[in-house]
């Protein structure tokens, strides 16, 4: 589809713990779709207004590039990214633009239960594995700690027993994951939920229009719910 076009598009998760909340706060808001046979796209029926079903990580890019309009993302998913392009010297090129009340968790620092927790001093030459990388070295470099960040794209929690790491920085819910793995948190780092993500300044003047319309019913549906 060329740029100009005038319907909007949307990127939700098409996977995962937000994909049904998010599509069912759109439907809240009077949208209805058909699917495409791939599942990767939902033609908006009763609004033009498109779905695009992507990995959650692909979001904040899809709307950085113009692809989509807007999206529906953990805050920890966009403020990583946006940290990484600050850190590599990019301009923001997406903002939050509602809370949207659910996939509540939090970014938290854990470390082995039988340890002492004192304060962020004694991580300093420790080995702290995560997923978030540019939010835990935003973390350390305020608490001015300088400790070694490994990169795990999953399964952070077991690093400690495989002797990978001295320390994790993983989300939060229940804290069962934790638990399991005799981990306790010791510090939140960062509070989050599903967002609506979207670009830096207001759309023009096409989509600008259904965009009201759309946050209209979405400040409705919001205020029902909470
Ligand atoms: O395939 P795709 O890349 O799209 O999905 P994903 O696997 O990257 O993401 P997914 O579906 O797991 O999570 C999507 C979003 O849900 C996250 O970015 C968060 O904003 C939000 N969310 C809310 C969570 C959790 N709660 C959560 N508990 N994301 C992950 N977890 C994991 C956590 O990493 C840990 O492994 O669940 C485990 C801990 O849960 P508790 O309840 O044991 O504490
Ligand atoms: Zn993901």
């Amino acid at each position: 589809v060329p740029a100009g076009r005038d319907r909007l598009r949307i990127a939700i998760q098409k996977n995962g713990r937000l994909a049904e909340p998010a599509r069912a706060l759109l439907a809240s808001c009077g949208m209805s779709w058909r699917e495409s046979r791939d599942r990767l796209f939902c033609y908006g029926e009763s609004l033009p207004v498109d779905l695009l079903l992507v990995r959650d990580d692909d979001i904040p890019g899809l709307i950085a590039d113009g692809v989509c309009d807007l999206g529906i993302v953990g805050r920890n998913v966009m403020a990583e990214q946006d940290g990484a392009r600050r850190a590599s010297g990019a301009a923001p090129a997406f903002r939050e633009w509602r809370a949207l009340g659910f996939g509540d968790c939090h970014l938290a620092l854990a470390i082995p239960e039988g340890e002492a927790w004192e304060s962020p001093a004694q991580l300093a030459g420790k080995r702290i594995a995560t997923s978030y990388p540019a939010l835990l070295s935003e973390w350390l470099a305020r608490e001015g700690v300088q400790a070694e960040v490994v990169l795990l794209s999953g399964s952070v929690e077991i690093a400690p027993r495989l002797g990978q790491a001295d320390a994790i920085c993983d989300l939060v819910s229940s804290g069962a994951t934790l638990a399991a793995n005799q981990l306790k948190p010791v510090v939140t780092l960062f509070e989050s939920e599903a967002v609506l993500a979207g670009p830096m300044q207001d759309l023009d003047a096409a989509r600008g229009e259904l965009v009201e319309l759309l946050l209209r019913r979405l400040d409705g549906a919001l205020r029902i719910r909470n």
